[in-house]
């Protein structure tokens, strides 16, 4: 049975990648940093299930990463671990290079010193596009990050690039624009927009407050997009690809659909707060997944409108049921 190692397996990815790969009869390794309060609200069905392993570890120590290698010898490795909150990126600027950015390259050494044949796959993103040079973005499309994350990223992504060329590995670059589902953080705008339109639809609360309205973004749903970094490690070489819809929205139009999901009218509970603006904006972001469709076969099977459905049904049922702990 291959083996596989998945690092951000709670975060939303790869709590689906790790579905995904145990469906696919793969034996999965997913890292676990340690916290204070653990709920991993998002991986608490794979916590003992049969071909899982959840293992303690760290992102940042080179010597972990060495160590669990040398371990569990995975044929494959996705790296999905990052601080990946745009504006908290501008609050914890080195943590989240250290993070997002060097933690790459100790995936990358620890890589070439333990096994260099591992297939790896690195989950750069669209906001390395930031400040767009041309639209729709592909993988030719120069980069203009905005943020400190999305700075990190592109030290993550050509490092990446940089290793598969200096040593020959199998190192993949998944350029992924923004995809949401019902595990999604609450801080993204998304879920936020879900979640408060289910406590509104129950009278638990009148208004939700946001940033920037015009901004768009390019939202596919992260159970496809999962499918999409399986298939770039099957390829017989390793190459770099952006995975969209190829379809944009704003998130006006997002409160339309979230809102309107639930019955309710979004105009009158948004209210604009300057607090969730940002230093420096993504204005907006549209992906040209063609190369993927040609030399991958994917494409995306959920659309916009049915993805935030999906995702206010399931908040409703969260708020109805008294959850609040998956946030
Ligand atoms: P997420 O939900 O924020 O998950 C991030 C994961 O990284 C969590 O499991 C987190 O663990 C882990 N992590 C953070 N610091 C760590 C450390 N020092 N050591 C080990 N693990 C650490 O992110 P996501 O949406 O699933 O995204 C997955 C990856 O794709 C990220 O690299 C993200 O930047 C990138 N990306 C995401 C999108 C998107 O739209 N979702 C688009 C493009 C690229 P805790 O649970 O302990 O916090
Ligand atoms: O949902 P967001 O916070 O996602 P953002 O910044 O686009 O980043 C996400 O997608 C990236 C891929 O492009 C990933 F790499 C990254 O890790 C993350 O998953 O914000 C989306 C847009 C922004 O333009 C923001 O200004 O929504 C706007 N927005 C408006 N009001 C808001 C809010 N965003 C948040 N989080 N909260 C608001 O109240």
């Amino acid at each position: 049975m291959d083996r596989v190692f998945i690092t951000g397996v709670t975060g939303q990815d790869g709590s689906y990648l790790a579905d995904l790969l145990l469906s696919e009869g793969l034996e999965v390794f997913g890292l676990v940093r340690r916290k204070a309060d653990a709920t991993n609200w998002r991986i608490r069905h794979l916590d003992g299930a049969e071909g899982c392993h959840l293992i303690d570890g760290d992102l940042t120590d080179l010597s972990c990463l060495t160590r669990l290698l040398t371990e569990i010898r995975p044929r494959y490795l996705f790296n999905l671990a990052a601080q990946s909150f745009v504006p908290f990126s501008w609050d914890a600027p080195l943590a989240t290079a250290e993070v997002t950015a060097t933690g790459v390259l100790n995936v990358l050494e620890a890589v070439r010193n333990v096994d260099p044949g591992i297939r790896v796959y690195q989950a750069s993103s669209s906001e390395m596009f930031g400040k767009v040079r041309e639209t729709p973005q592909t993988e030719e499309t120069p980069f203009y990050p905005r943020s400190p994350y999305g700075v990190s990223k592109c030290f993550g992504h050509y490092i990446t690039v940089n290793y598969r060329e200096s040593y020959g590995l199998f190192a993949a670059s998944g350029i992924l624009f923004n995809h949401e589902s019902e595990r999604r953080g609450l801080a993204f705008v998304t879920r936020k927009v879900t979640y408060a339109a289910a406590r509104i639809k129950r009278g638990l609360q009148d208004k939700v407050a946001l940033g920037n309205l015009d901004s768009a973004r390019d939202w596919g749903y992260a159970p496809d997009y999962v499918r999409a970094m399986w298939l770039m490690l099957n390829q017989d070489a390793p190459e770099d690809y952006v995975i969209a819809t190829g379809v944009n929205h704003t998130v006006r139009e997002l409160c339309e659909a979230a809102f309107g999901a639930l019955d309710l009218d979004w105009s009158k509970h948004i209210e604009i707060d300057e607090r969730f603006l940002r230093p420096a904006e993504v204005n907006t972001l549209l992906g040209n997944p063609a190369k993927a469709k040609l030399q991958l076969g994917w494409e995306p099977a959920t659309g916009f409108a049915q993805m935030i459905a999906k995702m206010a049904a399931a908040d409703l049922k969260r708020v109805d049921a008294g959850i609040t702990w998956e946030i």
